[in-house]
């Protein structure tokens, strides 16, 4: 096996002229925008195929929603969860274990700002998540997206718990980051519609979940390579 995966390799070497890459393991991991159905995944995913990035395995013990065409979307985007919650039940150490991922693609916090948790306790839930990533592997690649903005008229305008919330992930996640295991903030904000990009005001539909895509396949490209 061993010997069959070696000439394997050499044949790839030889057709493409550049060494096989490793397989990159990917999380994404967060709530329903990120879990249900998040089909942002999907068209993240065929970006990376149209690409030529295809040394990527998507984990997660989500199995992937239906988004219209095959993709690979194993996901932790979990509906309802709030980044407080799951580090007070301490759930991402156990879902790490099991998926073992290099990259985390983050979007998370929406249900705690819809709950009126204050943006300390959300940035200080980060960084336990950030210490327990780092815990699973210490060159653990970070991508947290800047979090959507919600429809004030539809939660009480509890859209600008999301701003300030956001503007203290900026603050926060430079102070966090490190060489060995860097966190990349990507902003999801910036051009995203609540009336014409969601479904129900919190949700992407088709043109939020293409923006979506196009703000994290930079970053996250970086990140494949930087991995293998
Ligand atoms: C893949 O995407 C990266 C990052 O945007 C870009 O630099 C590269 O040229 C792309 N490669 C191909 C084959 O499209
Ligand atoms: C969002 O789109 C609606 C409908 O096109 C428009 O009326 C509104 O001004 C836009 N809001 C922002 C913040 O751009
Ligand atoms: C509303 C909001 O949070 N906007 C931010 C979007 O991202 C840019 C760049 O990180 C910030 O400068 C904005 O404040």
């Amino acid at each position: 096996m061993v010997k069959l995966a070696a000439i394997t390799a050499l044949g790839l070497i030889g057709l493409a002229g550049q060494a096989a890459a490793v397989t990159v393991k990917i999380m994404p991991f967060g709530a329903s925008i990120v879990g249900a159905p998040g089909c942002w995944r999907a068209i993240l995913w065929k970006k990376l195929q149209a690409n030529g990035t295809t040394n990527t395995d998507f984990v997660g013990s989500n199995k992937a929603p239906d988004c219209g065409f095959p993709y690979d979307g194993e996901n932790e985007g979990h509906a309802g969860a709030l980044a407080t919650e799951i580090v007070a039940k301490n759930e991402l150490v156990g879902w790490l274990s099991a998926a073992k991922p290099d990259v985390i693609v983050m979007h998370l916090g929406t249900n705690d700002v819809i709950q009126r948790k204050p943006k300390e306790d959300v940035i200080k839930a980060y960084s336990a998540l950030v210490d327990q990533m780092r815990q699973s592997k210490p060159t653990m690649k970070i991508l947290i997206s800047q979090l959507i903005p919600i429809d004030p008229s539809k939660f009480d305008n509890a859209n600008a718990g999301i701003t300030e919330l956001n503007k203290a992930i900026v603050a926060w996640g430079p102070t966090k980051s490190t060489k060995e295991s860097p966190i990349t903030i990507v902003d999801n904000n910036t051009g995203f519609n609540t009336t014409t990009d969601t479904v129900d005001g919190e949700h992407p539909n088709d043109k939020g979940n293409t923006k979506f895509a196009d703000k994290f396949f930079t970053p996250l490209y970086s990140a494949i390579k930087s991995v293998s």
